[in-house]
């Protein structure tokens, strides 16, 4: 693209070059996508473990859909670096994928957008007219009080040599279907010429549809909502999932006669709530809300609800060893899945981890089974275990992650492994009239301890 004009119009034939920050389960599926569709694409990332995987063309992260996808470096159309400054000097587009994460005391942590802000908007070629886009999941404004500072700070003008947009990533890992290159996207821009532009941008990216939806804050309204939606929808099974069992009645049968009503959407109660979207996005309009002087009572009650649900399943599991008869302390349970996520390898969040500790208070020994988590990223205090027929004396077996590696093991091997087979089904999936028959005493997750 020539110096000095904006161009609105970022299609391959006006050969607008795409960089990406943060090359993860959103920065590089993106990148990829984009150089697929016919871009030259930059992609940029601090970690050099990342950066060596790619050189090499392995996928450095736990999603396998990718793994065959990465093209080579040799390529010019494709290029990694871990220096910002390589693509401020040459990209037309920008793309920021970096994480949002929440701090210990559950705020949101912007220091990553910032930081790449930082140092993109320091470095930017003055004599030509860069689009920078935030992808990542923020709340209502944090483009415009973030990054614009940056724009003024380094001597920048909006609409000259810079604009900056928001288009949330809508990406769901380890679900063909709705991979980067399928999900509709939408785009907030406070420049509705530049807005329009990136419609065209995205288009080649996914076959769904992509839309300007006015301002920035609009979109990253939209993004984060669409989580929180979702946290608290989840948070509804998980209470009636403490409800009815103790009016002996399974949840389950319930979700299954009342989502026979056209509109009722179900969701599944479970060990809880994981990953870098679900229980996370919430704080973010939590924080927002508070700036603005408006509670968000269901949104922090939902949050609580799902949090609460590692420390209920451990209690559960205790009684149920306590009314085998088996002490606390001389008892193994087997963690069937880590995974915050059914065939994901991605331990961000997981619920696996606090009900491991809530046992493990206890003094029960805990094991774990996750074939797509690699092995070196296990706390220590769990017992990593390759191959659940072969592991020894474990007392309950239980289904954290509904991986099909999970769900479709040898069961009647692994009952012969334990003195008594006990399985808990901590995500509802598995068929408890099937195991019963086979002598596996059941439990789960919303059903009655009868
Ligand atoms: N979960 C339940 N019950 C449910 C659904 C999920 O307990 O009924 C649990 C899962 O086990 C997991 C957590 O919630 O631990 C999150 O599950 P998720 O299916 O929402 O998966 P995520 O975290 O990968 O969410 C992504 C999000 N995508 C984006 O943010 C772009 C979310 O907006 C999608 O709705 C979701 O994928 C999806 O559709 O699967």
């Amino acid at each position: 693209m020539s110096t000095g004009e904006v161009s609105h119009d970022f299609t391959p034939d006006t050969n607008p070059i795409v960089g990406v920050v943060g090359l993860g389960y959103v920065g590089l599926p993106t990148a990829i996508g984009f150089h697929d569709s016919g871009f030259q694409v930059w992609g940029c990332d601090t970690s050099i473990s990342v950066i060596e995987a790619l050189h090499e063309q392995r996928n450095p992260i736990g999603d396998a859909a990718l793994n065959d996808q990465i093209p080579s470096t040799k390529l010019d159309s494709w290029n990694i670096t871990s220096s910002i400054e390589d693509l401020t000097s040459i990209c037309d587009i920008i793309l920021v994928t970096v994480p949002t994460p929440i701090t210990i005391d559950s705020k949101p942590d912007l220091s990553y957008v910032f930081s790449a802000g930082d140092r993109i908007f320091a470095s930017i070629d003055k004599s030509r007219h860069t689009t920078v886009v935030l992808e990542s999941t923020v709340y209502p404004g944090v483009t415009d009080q973030t990054w614009r500072p940056l724009i003024q700070k380094y001597g920048l003008t909006e609409g000259k040599e810079v604009d900056i947009a928001y288009c949330p990533e809508r990406f769901n890992p380890g679900d063909e279907m709705r991979t980067v290159r399928k999900v509709a996207r939408v785009i907030g821009c406070n420049n509705e010429l530049i807005g329009h532009g990136l419609v065209r941008f995205y288009k080649h990216l996914t076959s769904e549809d992509v839309r300007y939806v006015g301002k920035l804050e609009v979109a990253e309204a939209a993004k984060v909502i669409e989580n929180v939606q979702r946290d608290i929808n989840i948070a509804l099974v998980n209470e009636l999932a403490r409800i009815f069992p103790a009016m002996d009645v399974d949840v389950e049968d319930v979700l299954s006669a009342a989502a026979t009503k056209w509109n009722f959407h179900r969701y599944t109660p479970g060990v809880g709530v994981g990953g870098h979207c679900i229980p996370v996005d919430p704080y973010y309009m939590i924080q927002r809300a508070s700036d603005v002087g408006v509670p968000a009572g269901l949104i922090t009650a939902a949050r609580a609800v799902n949090r609460s649900m590692p420390n209920h399943v451990a209690q559960v599991i205790v009684d149920i060893l306590w009314k085998a008869g088996l002490s606390a302390e001389s008892t193994k349970v087997l963690f069937l899945g880590w995974s915050y996520k059914a065939e994901v390898g991605d331990p961000r969040e997981t619920p696996a981890e606090p009900l491991a500790e809530a046992l493990q208070q206890r003094g029960i020994q805990v094991s774990v089974y996750d074939p797509h988590i690699d092995p070196e990223t296990f706390p220590d205090s769990v017992e990593v275990i390759e191959d659940p027929t072969k592991a020894k004396g474990h007392d309950l077996a239980v289904l954290v992650t509904a991986h099909k590696a999970c769900v479709n093991l040898d069961w009647v091997s692994l009952a012969k492994t334990m003195p008594t087979p006990r399985i808990y089904d901590g995500r509802r999936v598995l068929d408890l009239d099937a195991l019963s028959e086979q002598g596996w005493s059941c439990f789960a997750v919303g059903r009655p301890f009868s």
